[in-house]
C-alpha cells in the first residue's frame, strides 16, 4: 500500500482533533502497535484519540479522502492482533478511548446507551449503580472497552445464560467507512424493518465501520449469588455436573466454567494472592456460579444439595461454597488469571474453540492426545466456557523447549487441534474472533457462497477496503 500518512494527512487530522486527540512520537504510538500476547508487533506513524463521534467521522472522512487505511482500537486486548497495523507503516489507528460518556441509563426499560471507550468494568460498575445487571463478563473486562467488545462479538463467562454480546445490542452508533455517521440507537425490543443492520457490524472486527455508540439491554440485578468451586477426577464429571444443575434449576446458571489441574497449578505459582480453598489438588475443577434475582429464591441450598448429591456418588472430589464477597472473589481469580499465569510460564498457542457442551469431553480427551502425539512434551491447558462448549484449549510449550521455536508450530498444533473440532461439528473461532491469527483457515471453514457473501458485503460498504485490512477476511 503507498504511504499514504504524509505531512500533510497529519496536519489535517491536527486540525480536526487538537494537539490532544494526536499521537505521533513512536514512543507514545508502541503500546498501540503491539498486541496483548506480543504475537504481532506493527508500526502508525499516528493515534488518533478523537474526542467525540463527530470529530471520529471528520478523521474517517479524511482517510477515505486520501486512501489511508484505519486499524480502529478499544483496550487493545484482542487475542488474535484484530487490533494492530501493519509493519509498513502505513495505517493510522484510531481509538476510541476517549468517547467514554454513559450517556443514559433506564431501569425501567432495562437499557443502557454508552459511548465505545467506555471500559466494560466500568460499564458494569454504572450498571449495577442504577439497581442493573449489565449481563456479559470477560478476563480482560477492566481494559477491554464496549466498542471493541461489541466489534468482536465477546462471549465470556455468562454466554450459558444471556448469550454473547450481540445479544445485548439493541441499538448502535456507527462510523461508516465514508465517514458517514448511521445513528441507529434505538432501543426497542421489537423492530423488523428490514435488514437487520447492527447486527453486520457486530463481529465484523472493525472491518466495516467503528461502532461509536450502542444501546445494551440490561437484566434486573442480582438478589442472591452462589459460587462454589469443585475439584473432579475428569471432565466427563465435569459434564454431568452441568446437567445435574440443569436440571435443578438451568435459569440459575451464571456461569459454569472448567478449568485444568494444570492450569491452577500455573495459577498458584505465577500470581500472588492466589490460594486453592480445597484440600488437595484435583485431575479438574468447576467453577459455578448461581445468580437470580428473586428473593428468597434458597440457592445457597440447592447448590448445597447438588453437591451433596454429586460428593456422595463420586462425581465431585472436593468442593468449596463462597462464604462471603471476598471467597467469592478469591475463587473467581483463580479463573481470570490463566491467561496472565500461562503468559508468565512461557509460549503458549491458544485454540478458541467451540463444540456442543454434550462433546466437550470427548473432545478435550482426543485433542489432548493428538496434541501429545504431535509434540511430545506439550502441556495441554484446556479451560473455559463450558456451560457453552467454548473451551480455551491452549497449550504450552513443553518445559524445556525454545519459545520461538514452540511459537513457530502454531499451524501444526492449530490444524490438528481443529481436525477434532471439525470431528464434533465445533467452530475454529468460538469468542475471540478471527482477526490477524486466522483468516486463512476462512476458506477451509467458511469457503463456497459463504465466505462469497462477506466478501461481497465488505466491498459493498468499505469498497477501498481502508477499514481494518487483513483482518478477518482472507
Ligand atoms: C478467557 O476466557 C479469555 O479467560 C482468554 O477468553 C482465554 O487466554 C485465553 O485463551
Ligand atoms: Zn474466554
Amino acid at each position: 500500500m503507498p504511504d499514504t500518512v504524509t505531512p500533510s494527512v497529519l496536519d489535517s487530522i491536527r486540525a480536526i482533533v487538537g494537539d490532544r486527540g494526536l499521537l505521533t512520537d513512536p514512543s507514545d504510538t508502541a503500546p498501540y502497535s503491539e498486541d496483548w500476547r506480543r504475537l504481532y508487533r506493527g508500526r502508525t506513524q499516528a493515534v488518533v484519540r478523537p474526542g467525540s463521534t463527530e470529530e471520529l467521522a471528520a478523521v474517517v472522512r479524511l482517510c477515505a479522502r486520501t486512501g489511508t487505511a484505519i486499524v480502529p482500537q478499544g483496550g487493545n486486548t484482542s487475542m488474535v492482533g484484530g487490533a494492530v497495523p501493519a509493519e509498513d507503516g502505513s495505517e493510522i489507528i484510531i481509538s476510541t478511548a476517549r468517547l467514554n460518556r454513559v450517556r443514559a441509563i433506564d431501569p425501567v426499560d432495562l437499557t443502557m446507551t454508552i459511548e465505545s471507550g467506555v471500559t466494560l468494568k466500568a460499564a458494569q460498575l454504572a450498571a449495577a449503580e442504577a439497581g442493573c445487571l449489565l449481563p456479559l463478563s470477560i478476563s480482560s473486562e477492566g481494559s477491554a472497552q464496549i466498542g471493541g467488545v461489541l466489534a468482536v462479538n465477546a462471549g465470556g463467562n455468562n454466554t450459558v445464560r444471556y448469550g454473547n454480546a450481540r445479544d445485548l445490542v439493541l441499538g448502535l452508533e456507527v462510523v461508516l467507512p465514508d465517514g458517514e455517521i448511521w445513528n441507529g440507537l434505538r432501543r426497542l425490543r421489537k423492530d423488523n424493518t428490514g435488514y437487520c443492520l447492527r447486527q453486520l457490524f457486530v463481529g465484523s472486527e472493525g472491518t466495516l465501520g467503528i461502532i461509536t455508540a450502542s444501546v445494551l439491554k440490561l437484566a434486573p440485578a442480582p438478589r442472591e449469588i452462589a459460587v462454589a468451586l469443585c475439584g473432579v477426577a475428569t471432565v466427563d464429571a465435569a459434564l454431568s455436573l452441568f446437567t445435574r444443575f440443569q436440571a435443578h434449576d438451568a435459569a440459575s446458571i451464571s456461569a459454569f466454567e472448567l478449568m485444568s489441574g494444570l492450569g491452577i497449578e500455573f495459577v498458584l505459582k505465577h500470581i500472588p494472592g492466589a490460594t486453592l480453598p480445597l484440600e488437595s489438588p484435583a485431575p479438574f475443577y468447576v467453577l459455578v456460579e448461581l445468580a437470580t434475582p428473586r428473593p428468597n429464591a434458597g440457592l445457597r441450598a440447592m447448590l448445597e444439595s447438588v453437591l451433596e448429591d454429586a460428593l456422595g456418588e463420586s462425581i465431585v472430589l472436593d468442593a468449596a461454597i463462597a462464604e462471603s464477597d471476598a471467597q467469592r472473589a478469591a475463587i473467581w481469580k483463580l479463573r481470570e488469571e490463566h491467561s496472565e499465569a500461562q503468559k508468565r510460564e512461557g509460549a503458549s498457542v491458544k485454540n478458541d474453540v467451540s463444540v456442543p457442551v454434550s462433546k466437550v469431553p470427548a473432545f478435550i480427551h482426543e485433542a489432548t492426545a493428538a496434541c501429545a502425539a504431535l509434540i511430545p512434551g506439550v502441556r495441554a491447558v484446556p479451560f473455559g466456557h463450558m456451560g457453552d462448549g467454548n473451551i480455551h484449549f491452549n497449550l504450552e510449550q513443553p518445559v524445556d523447549a525454545d519459545p520461538k521455536w514452540f511459537l513457530e508450530q502454531d499451524h501444526p498444533i492449530m490444524d490438528t487441534v481443529n481436525e477434532v473440532v471439525r470431528k464434533y461439528d465445533g467452530s475454529f473461532s468460538a469468542e475471540h474472533g478471527i482477526g490477524k491469527l486466522k483468516p486463512y483457515m476462512m476458506p477451509d471453514w467458511r469457503g463456497g457462497a459463504e465466505l462469497a457473501l462477506m466478501q461481497r458485503i465488505k466491498a459493498a460498504i468499505d469498497p477501498a477496503g481502508i477499514m481494518n485490512p487483513g483482518k478477518v477476511l482472507p
